[in-house]
């Protein structure tokens, strides 16, 4: 048998989770420190994470908005620190007054959970700064998202709606190049709608944009894995589900998934990359 020498595809990227909120569903109140944020920023780098994804508003289902000078002073100074010891940092904001002050402080990606709807002068702030911008899927804020999960197809419906924000964003200048998109898991979603826009990735990848995938330890893993009594299996327990997950999306091609758990993802990663080493080379 003979090799192949097909080029290596980038690897998958790994978007490390770091909220600096009181309230986020999972790691809610750990990284309100500013020493702490930028410690633990620090380790997933040193774990493997490509970007640090730093956060200053939970966008936990019922979650309670914050205003933009509060967003603002608990994200800027980690941004800043991660920024200078030569970190990728993108700011997990739809504010584009949050975005400019993080991107200010030396963010390189703008992590926009409404795709551009939330905020109008967010795609100038992404098109005068050329940074990379992730549209998620989204259809209101996380205080009345869950009466917004309703779908004719779910796939079809998130992939329409997803092609008008891109349109959108390619309008007002922002780069082809620069975008990448999210179908949103848990967003406006019910577990059932996870599961199918899961399993149906690969048509995402096929719209030819990058594909950011976010699964990390969100309630329908929880649901799932729930007890004989049907009590749901907590937060801190649901790392096994999110890796398969995590492996199952670079089988369909994403981009990159967005994780708290780097040191288990990049284990996962170096898995699936020598399985697709094996593959290119047609061993
Ligand atoms: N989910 C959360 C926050 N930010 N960003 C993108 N692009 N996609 C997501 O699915 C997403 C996100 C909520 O989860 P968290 O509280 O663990 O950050």
């Amino acid at each position: 048998m003979t090799a192949s020498h097909e080029p290596a595809p980038a690897p998958p990227q790994i978007v490390g989770i770091l909220n600096v909120t009181p309230d986020s569903f999972s790691d809610g109140g750990r990284y309100l420190d500013f020493a702490d944020a930028v410690g633990h920023g620090e380790q997933m780098a040193a774990e493997g994470a490509d970007i640090i994804d730093v956060g200053g508003e939970s966008t936990r289902p019922g979650a309670e908005r914050v205003d933009a000078a509060t967003e603002i002073s608990r994200v800027v100074d980690v941004v800043a620190a991660l920024a200078e010891r030569g970190l990728t940092v993108s700011i997990d904001t739809t504010r584009a007054e949050v975005a400019a002050a993080a991107i200010g402080a030396g963010a390189g990606v703008v992590n926009d959970v409404s795709g551009g709807l939330a905020d109008p002068d967010m795609a100038r702030v992404v098109a005068d700064t050329g940074v990379r911008w992730i549209l998620m899927h989204w259809r209101g804020h996380s205080r009345d998202m869950q009466r917004l999960a309703h779908y004719d197809s779910v796939v079809a419906d998130v992939k329409a709606e997803l092609e008008d924000r891109v349109e959108a964003a390619l309008e007002s200048g922002v780069d082809a190049s620069k975008l990448v998109i999210d179908p949103g898991l848990g967003f406006a979603k019910t577990a059932d709608h996870n599961w199918r826009l899961s399993a149906h990735l690969h048509e995402f990848v096929e719209l030819g944009y990058p594909v950011l995938f976010a699964s990390s330890r969100k309630s329908y893993l929880g649901s799932l894995l729930a007890d004989d009594s049907g009590k749901v299996r907590p937060v801190g327990q649901r790392e096994a589900a999110t890796l398969a997950t995590s492996v199952l999306a670079f089988e369909a091609g994403a981009w990159g998934v967005r994780v708290h758990d780097v040191a288990g993802t990049a284990d996962a990663r170096a898995v699936w990359l020598a399985t697709a080493a094996v593959r290119r080379a047609r061993l």
